[in-house]
């Protein structure tokens, strides 16, 4: 039997609900959301909406106290663990102690190393009566990159290709603009609001004079970007040291940074330089971790593509398909070595499917993980 009622799952559902609503703006942080319960009542709701800003517990606090409850003997259902830790903000583990909440029911553990577990402890020594695990399934998936960073130290890598009927990118003579309709552009800066960085190429750059930013604060009827729009990190790789700083994506504001061979343009935005070995790609990937991007979208050629591809580095494959064929002689998706058996080929797990006006986008994640 479970350990949950039905009450229990509706209120965490809520919670999660209200951490979603930080996707556009709590990084490097986590999403998080928080319900407060008394005598069956919502008495008070929050999320964590920026990094340096009150954390999902607090808001919910002030909400009810600024609705004229008493916080004594109320229960939290928070979609991660309470912190235990000072660091942009004071421990919320201590702030419910001192607000004498009885019950804590949280959906997941904090497997940051200054939480991992503490937040729980500090609860359970102070009387406080604490459950997990409700909805973990869910509120993973909601925090996978910030997991990730935590876990592994990289962050979650989403790689998004724009391809026709017949799974080509780009015309032979380089032509690609566009592909896929303006709805499934729209989607993309969905995508690229909600992540923390996007990386590409100084060939993509150049080629496209891509500027790899948000442009839309209404993404969609329902969904309006807070503001001030956080613009995501764009991390640029130019090992063969292609940019000027003419290119249009130097004239917008945000923070680059060149990944080259040798350190000739480090006047050019923010510069890490990564040495020329076989791993230089898991390397860039440890670099973005330590400057704590959880979540990257890489949009590139084919040529990276293949190599992030073939290095195993990609947690998810989001494919654009447009309903038009480009013919033989257009550029491939990704290149990559030569297979000689078709148990070589990697296979992917189809996790979402939808239709985008005449286009197709898929969503797969590799089939091991
Ligand atoms: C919570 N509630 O709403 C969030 C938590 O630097 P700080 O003070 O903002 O702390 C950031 C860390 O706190 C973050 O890495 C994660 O471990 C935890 N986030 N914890 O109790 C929240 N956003
Ligand atoms: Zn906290």
């Amino acid at each position: 039997m479970s350990d949950f009622s039905a009450q229990d799952y509706a209120y965490m559902a809520r919670a999660l609900q209200l951490a979603a609503k930080g996707r556009f703006s709590s990084a490097p942080n986590p999403n998080v959301g928080c319900v407060l319960v008394k005598a069956g009542q919502i008495i008070g709701e929050g999320y964590h909406l920026r990094a340096g800003e009150p954390h999902a517990e607090i808001n919910a606090m002030q909400d009810a106290l600024a609705k004229g409850h008493s916080l004594s003997g109320a229960s939290c259902y928070v979609s991660l663990e309470p912190c235990c830790h000072y660091g942009r903000t004071p421990p919320c583990a201590k702030a419910l102690i001192e607000a004498e909440i009885a019950t804590v029911v949280m959906a997941m553990r904090d497997p940051n190393p200054q939480v991992a577990g503490g937040g729980m402890t500090m609860l359970q020594a102070a009387g406080v009566s604490v459950k997990s695990g409700l909805l973990a399934v869910q509120a993973e998936r909601l925090n996978a990159g910030f997991l990730m960073r935590m876990r592994v130290n990289r962050p979650r890598v989403r790689l998004k290709i724009a391809v026709s009927l017949d799974g080509r990118t780009a015309l032979a003579n380089g032509q690609s603009q566009w592909i896929t309709s303006p709805l499934s552009r729209q989607d993309v800066q969905k995508e690229r609001a909600q992540s923390h960085a996007i990386l590409s190429t100084a060939e993509t750059v150049i080629a496209d004079d891509a500027s790899l930013n948000v442009r839309l604060t209404q993404l969609s009827a329902s969904i309006k970007l807070p503001e001030p729009i956080r613009q995501p990190v764009r991390v640029i790789i130019d090992r063969r040291q292609q940019l000027t700083g003419q290119e249009r994506l130097f004239s917008l504001p945000g923070l680059i940074i060149h990944v080259v061979d040798k350190p000739a343009l480090r006047t050019l935005g923010q510069s890490l330089v990564i040495p020329a070995c076989e791993n230089w790609l898991a390397q860039v990937l440890s670099v973005l971790a330590a400057e704590q991007i959880n979540d990257l979208w890489v949009e590139a050629g084919a040529t990276f593509s293949g190599a992030l591809l073939e290095a195993g580095l990609v947690d998810e494959l989001v494919i654009y398909q447009a309903s038009l064929s480009l013919g033989c002689h257009a550029r491939e998706m990704a290149v990559t070595h030569e297979l000689s058996e078709l148990s070589q080929a990697t296979r992917w797990r189809l996790i979402e499917q939808r239709r985008i006006g005449d286009d197709l986008k898929y969503i797969y994640q590799p089939k091991e993980a």
